[in-house]
């Protein structure tokens, strides 16, 4: 690889001593597991690990990775806040001979190519959690046969876990109970003071709602709490599905006020930095290296057996 050359796939031929790593932001429980895997692995590989961390800020973020670059590390772990954003940086690592590991969330594979820009994608399976929210929604809602209004927060904008969520989601439920009917998508931001605010409002405007899917758990605690305090009961009136499995809502679904949460494993800290030793040994690497995720719900003892080792 030539600095500057364009080339299409770079190969490492040399050790790896220093890894960068760009973190999307550090805003909660999900994304502190998820650090602290990514810091673990890199210490017990004695890798020395640059970090920075975007603050949910793409501009931010496109300006952490330029800097990374200029550090010159052996490869860059890339986690981006949203899609499209971090194409332009990544694009800039492939020119300077830096190999990226796109890592949790994706970037648009329109733009930027694995195996050819990048080297691969390590992270969940965002369209199955989505689907498998929706199977879990409609089962707490009686079954496919079942009418009735529900009303979806989303995730961040134009980020892979919100898109993909939401179109999984939204597949399954309109195949699987086309009499459940979604009556409001809103963005909460992934954050657990948003899906508060915004579950307020859509309480007012849509008291009838039996179900809220939430793309993530901080958005459906923040939810929990407008809905009691709109004098609803989440768990008997509106039945509440999220996506992450942190301890918060685990003991959610054990107390009944969340009727499943779908898992998305944050410790990928292990995968990568096995997936980088394959790489550095030359080894061909599939498009995506998939983390694999359960679900969690109080009637079969899946929330009990997995709180011990949630985040
Ligand atoms: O679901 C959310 C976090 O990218 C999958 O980011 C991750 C998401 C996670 O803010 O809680």
């Amino acid at each position: 690889c030539v600095p500057g050359s364009n080339t299409k796939f770079v190969k490492i031929t040399h050790p790896v001593k220093k890894v960068g790593w760009s973190q999307n932001a550090l805003d909660g429980a999900w994304r502190n597991a998820e650090e602290q895997s990514v810091q673990d692995a890199a210490k017990a590989h004695g890798y020395q690990l640059l970090r920075t961390n975007a603050n949910n800020s793409d501009v931010q973020q496109v300006q952490d990775i330029e800097n990374l670059i200029n550090a010159h590390p052996d490869v860059l772990l890339i986690d981006p806040h949203t899609e499209d954003s971090e194409v332009k940086p990544l694009l800039d690592a492939r020119k300077q001979c830096i190999p990226v590991i796109v890592v949790d969330r994706d970037v648009n594979e329109s733009q930027a190519t694995p195996g050819r820009d990048f080297a691969t994608f390590v992270g969940s399976d965002f369209q199955k959690q989505g689907a498998l929210a929706a199977d879990a929604l409609i089962e707490a809602l009686g079954g496919p046969n079942t009418n009735a209004t529900i009303v979806e927060l989303t995730g961040t904008t134009g980020s892979s876990p919100a898109i993909l969520r939401g179109g999984g989601f939204d597949g399954e439920l309109s195949t699987k109970a086309p009499n459940i009917k979604i009556v409001a998508e809103q963005t909460a931001n992934f954050s657990r003071a948003t899906g508060q605010q915004v579950m307020a409002t859509l309480i007012q405007q849509f008291p009838n709602i039996k179900g809220v899917f939430a793309h993530n758990d901080e958005m459906a605690i923040g939810a929990i709490t407008a809905l009691k305090a709109a004098g609803k009961h989440p768990g008997q009136d509106i039945k509440v599905v999220s996506i992450d499995g942190t301890k918060d809502a685990t003991n959610l679904v054990l107390s009944g006020e969340e009727y499943a949460v779908v898992q998305s494993n944050p410790r990928l800290g292990a995968l990568v930095f096995q997936t980088l030793d394959k790489y550095v040994k030359g080894e061909d690497l599939p498009a995506w290296v998939v983390q694999p995720d359960k679900v969690f719900k109080k009637a079969d003892g899946t929330a009990a057996a997995y709180l011990p080792e949630a985040f």
